[in-house]
Parts: C-alpha cells; structure tokens; sequence
C-alpha cells in the first residue's frame, strides 16, 4: 500500500519526516516504494527549514497564511490554523498533486498535533478539499495526542484536541489514534525524545505498507495483506500497535518444523508478540470495541507454519470477539517474528470521550473568564473619570 503522507504543524511535519525515513528505508532495504509522497504543511517557517527527510524545495514543505501569522505559527489558536487552511487550501492541493508518484497512492494519510494551533486546526480543513477533490482514494488521519502534562498546564489543550478529534473524525474514512504518553509509559527519557517517539509511532506501519508492494515470489504469503484488505478494515476510530519476538537460532528455508515441541515454542513466541503487540497498542482502549481487526504476521519463511497462523487468529478473536478480522503473512526477516496488529472501527474511545465531556465547563469557565477580565477593565476605566484628559 502506498500513502500520500502530509504533515502539518510541527508535529505532523515531524511524523511525515519519518514517513519519508521509513520510505528510504523500504527502498533501501527492500527495493520497494511505500510513499507516494511525503509532505509538510505550516504556518511556521522555523519549523518547516527543521525537517531533515522530507524535500526541502516549496512544493513539498508547504507554509501557509504568511501574511496573517508572519511565518512564526498561529500560537496554540486552532481555529486561525483553520482559517489559514481555508485560504491556503488549493496551494497545497497543487503542491500535492506535483509529486511524481502521486496518482500511484491507494490511500491519503494526514497527520497532526491535536493539541496545537495550526495542525490542530487545518487537518480537517485539509482533509475535507482533499475528498471533495479526490473522491475515489480514501482519506486516514493519524492524530497524536498531548502529553499529561500538557493537558494540565495549558489551557487550549483540551479544547483543541476535543475540536479537531470532532471534526477530523467527521471528514475522513479513519483516524488513528497515537497517544504521547504511552511513549513515555516505560522510558520517561523520551519525554524530551520526540524524534524517538516519532519511530515509535510510524514503526507499526512498516511491514504493514511493505506487504502489499513486494514483488518477489519468496517475500509473498499464502495470504497476502493488500491495500484491498486494509481499505476494508480501517474505518473512524482505529488504534495499532506491533510486537515481536527474537527467534533463537537463523534456520535455514527448507529446514521446516518437524518437531512438535520446536512448533510449539514457536506458537508461543507469536503469541508473545501479539500480546506485545495488544498492550502497546497507540492508545489505551477496549479491544472487545473493535468492530473490525487486522494483523500481520511477518517472520522467515521456514518459521511460519499454519498453525501458529491459526493461534494468533484465535488469540485476536478472544481478545477482540465482536471484529471481523482479517490477516496475512508476510515471510521476511531474519531472525525476528513480528506481529502488527490494527483495531478499527472502535464504538467508542475512552479517551476522546474525557475530552469531549470537559467542554461544557471549559466554555463556561472561558466565559466566566471573559466577563471578570471585563468587569475588571471597566472598574478602572470608570475610577479614571476624575482624572483630567491628554487627549
Ligand atoms: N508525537 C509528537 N508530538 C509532537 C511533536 N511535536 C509536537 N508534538 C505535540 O503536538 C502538540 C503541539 O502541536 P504542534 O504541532 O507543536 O503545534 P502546531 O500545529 O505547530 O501549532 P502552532 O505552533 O500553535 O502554530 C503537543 O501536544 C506536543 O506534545 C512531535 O514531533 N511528535
Ligand atoms: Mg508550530
């Protein structure tokens, strides 16, 4: 499967960056093209010249509303990100289409800070010209979460993700969901490791985009997982994740399973990894909310075996049981059994929820705000009647 990925702010001009990484590695490792096309959008200069993967010509980084903000970014006010992709919209729609390999994408994917002002705020916009344009490929948006820091320190956070969750949700077929402190959960050093984050994000991606594109008879499964299967799986609230498990010894490919006792170990360090898979899913939800359900088996040839390919289907089944789920193989790699895992179609998200049920009192506490900033101001103008006028 092959994506057109666009970035826009900072933080999805980073993610997009590692697309393109992503893409040069499958090129490079694999002789085979994931990305259609990666670029970034912004309001902020600085941020667009930090991007070290993406082509660094106009075309690709995007800026965007540089009369109103002055290149420096929109500060954390979403609906100027709106505003200025609203204006800017049929730039970047050019921009887009200028890419040599373009009309070979299956699929859009945008990509976003919900927390921030100018991706929080255009992606939607984006997404929605994007469809109306391009009505035959499908339009994903992968959104990362802020951090808990952020959502008890400043203000907009909240606010801004709430509204771009809304809206992103109603204007494209998916969003997957990527909370930032999942990735802190177990090494707090990446607290301040965003580019290790950001591979963290975009690594369940890889073998998933990879299958459907190999050309060589050895690295195609009994069942391949196309860009038919994952249009078919992914659709509004989706979640992914990926594990894996080193294999002991490098086997040789005709040196199949014989022993019962090896195949079982085997089964076991499938499902290792799809339990590894399942608990570092890109946000915390409820699998038994997934309506449909993806995964990816990816290991050596001589390791796969039906059986373990029926195990890690049960396994799924139980943990998901009311999804459709489909799946494939994958023979590569060397030493390492890898599983992906995607859970789509989830009926609610906890999550979103929390930021949804925050609004009310966040606008009426605004409000609240407002009227004493209001009373305050006029206290002093009214004090300032006695005092002769300048002017
Ligand atoms: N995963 C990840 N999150 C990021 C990255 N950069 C920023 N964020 C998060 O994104 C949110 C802030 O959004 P930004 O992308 O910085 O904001 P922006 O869209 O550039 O908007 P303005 O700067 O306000 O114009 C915060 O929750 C950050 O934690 C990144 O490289 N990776
Ligand atoms: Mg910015």
């Amino acid at each position: 499967m092959k994506l057109v990925v666009v970035g826009f702010g900072q933080c999805g001009g980073k993610i997009a960056d590692e697309f393109n990484r992503l893409n040069a590695r499958a090129r490079f490792r694999r002789g085979i093209e994931i990305i259609a096309g990666a670029f970034a959008v912004n309001t902020d200069v600085a941020d667009l010249s930090s991007l070290t993967s993406i082509k660094s010509d106009y075309q690709h980084r995007i800026l965007i509303g540089n009369r109103k903000t002055g290149s420096h970014g929109v500060g954390k006010i979403n609906e100027v990100g709106a505003e200025m992709a609203r204006q800017d919209g049929d730039k970047v729609i050019d921009a887009l289409r200028s890419a040599a390999r373009f009309y070979e994408a299956d699929a859009f994917l945008l990509v976003a800070g919900a927390a921030g002002g100018t991706g929080s705020g255009s992606i939607a916009i984006m997404a929605q010209t994007i469809k109306d344009r391009y009505e035959d490929k499908p339009v994903y948006a992968l959104v990362a979460l802020p951090f808990e820091h952020e959502e008890k320190t400043e203000v907009r956070t909240i606010y801004n993700s709430a509204t771009c969750l809304k809206a992103v949700y109603s204007v494209t077929d998916a969003v997957f969901l990527v909370d930032n402190q999942r990735y802190v959960r177990k090494d707090s050093s990446l607290l301040n490791n965003m580019a290790a984050i950001n591979q963290l994000i975009v690594e369940p991606f890889y073998d998933l985009l990879c299958t459907g594109e190999e050309k060589k008879a050895k690295h195609i499964g009994t069942r391949l997982l196309d860009a038919g299967d994952i249009g078919q799986t992914l659709a509004g609230w989706t979640v992914l994740g990926y594990g894996k498990s080193q294999l002991s010894a490098i086997r040789l490919p005709f040196e199949r399973t014989r022993n019962f006792r090896k195949k079982s170990t085997e089964t076991h360090k499938g499902i290792q990894a799809m339990d590894e898979a399942i608990s570092n899913l890109s946000l915390r939800c409820n699998p038994k909310d997934a309506s449909s359900a993806l995964y990816l088996l990816s290991a050596p040839t001589a390791e796969m075996n039906m059986d373990l390919v029926k195990e890690l289907g049960e396994y799924l089944k139980d943990t998901a049981p009311e999804a459709i789920i489909r799946y494939g193989d994958y023979p590569r790699g060397g030493s390492t059994l890898k599983i992906t895992v995607v859970l789509s179609q989830l009926k609610t998200v906890e999550k979103v929820r929390e930021y949804y049920d925050k609004i009310p009192d966040l606008i009426q506490e605004k409000e609240r705000t407002q009227e004493d900033i209001e009373a305050k101001l006029k206290e002093l103008i009214d004090a300032a009647t006695a005092v002769p006028s300048l002017l």
